[in-house]
């Protein structure tokens, strides 16, 4: 399968995740994008590209331009203020406060515009986020333009980016920037299909009042997992947008038989909607060993999971979103797309 990767994901590193009450070193680091595409080489995903230079136009569709625009600058407006650390919002408009005026101070920015305090923004993450819509924008022309499928190795990943707001590792919502390239491309309804560990909050939002775009998430109960306030199976679409959205919360503990019970209703979801283009926000963050999750998929499972989502026959694009810590995350990641192609 045609692999799409930018050396330029290393420019997203920083030094600091807030986790546990201390400022740890991220999970979401540069090690990963290199384990994953060692691991694709060595099961024969041998074509590697470097993405094209595609623009924000896409990407301005879905996200706010005061985001944009704050995401571009913020880096710069934090050292211009002399702060020493990384930039974490520490104040967010909460219940019954007021969220609808960006503050002109940068600290109060930042909490408008984030959603979680966790991903802290260093030198160099917007350029690596913008490279990472990139290589998500030409596995999609890719798809489009050959029908074959292809796998978008992007980091940092998307699928929590907002509308409006950053957090959970994302900035940009890359399987989101896809999606829209294909419907400008000329497809009429796409999917998305969230396998990652933790709920697509950024997707969902980005499309949940659009009827253009079906979204299915399989992962951990809000009630357990981040980002816990949003991923709830009655949430369903609003508007144009009514029954185009598919939450399947599953319990801690949850093993494959379960997690692909779930699967299988998402895809048969997917294809009674008429999808002509099946996105794949690919977290392996659902592996057994992942140091942050609670499912209990195996190695093997992602061969096996890989074999059934090539059964809906669409054309398809893999986007990387999450998987952390230990070495398989590169098996794991390449298993899905060697059952993909083995089906
Ligand atoms: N107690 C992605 O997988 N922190 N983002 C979780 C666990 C944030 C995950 C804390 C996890 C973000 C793309
Ligand atoms: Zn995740």
């Amino acid at each position: 399968m045609r692999v799409i990767y930018s050396e330029k994901h290393a420019l997203r590193d920083a030094e600091t995740e807030l986790y546990g009450g201390q400022l740890v070193p991220p999970f979401e680091a540069p090690f990963r994008a290199e384990w994953i595409l060692k691991a694709a080489r060595a099961q024969g995903h041998k074509d590697v590209v470097a993405p094209e230079a595609f623009d924000l136009s896409v990407a301005r569709k879905l996200h706010d331009a005061g985001y944009l625009a704050f995401m571009a600058t913020v880096w710069e407006r934090w050292l211009a203020e002399g702060f020493k650390g990384e930039a974490i919002p520490t104040c967010f408009p909460a219940r019954r406060m007021q969220a609808n005026r960006p503050p002109r101070d940068v600290d109060g920015a930042l909490g408008y515009y984030a959603f979680a305090a966790e991903t802290a923004i260093s030198a160099g993450t917007w350029e690596a986020a913008i490279a990472s819509m990139q290589v998500a924008m030409t596995g999609a022309r890719h798809v489009l333009e050959t029908g074959k499928p292809a796998f978008s190795l992007c980091r940092p990943p998307g699928h929590h980016a907002s509308i409006d707001q950053y957090g959970g590792y994302c900035f940009i919502n890359n399987a989101a920037v896809a999606a829209q390239a294909w419907l400008d491309g000329g497809m009429k309804k796409v999917a998305i299909l969230d396998v990652d560990f933790h709920h697509g909050n950024g997707t969902q939002d980005i499309f949940y009042r659009r009827g253009d775009v079906f979204f299915a998430s399989l992962h951990g109960d809000p009630l357990d997992a981040f980002p816990h306030f949003l991923g709830f199976a009655d949430e369903t679409g609003e508007g144009k947008g009514e029954g185009s959205t598919a939450n399947y919360p599953l319990p801690p503990g949850t093993l494959y038989g379960a997690w692909k019970d779930a699967l299988k209703d998402a895809l048969r979801r997917i294809a009674a909607f008429g999808a002509e283009g099946l996105v794949v926000s690919l977290g392996v963050d659902t592996f057994e060993k992942d140091p942050i999750s609670f499912f209990r998929l195996s190695s093997e499972d992602f061969l096996h999971y890989g074999g059934e989502i090539a059964k809906a026959k669409l054309p398809t694009l893999f986007c990387m979103e999450g998987g952390y810590g230990v070495k398989e995350i590169g098996l794991n990641a390449a298993n899905v797309l060697s059952g993909f192609e083995g089906a």
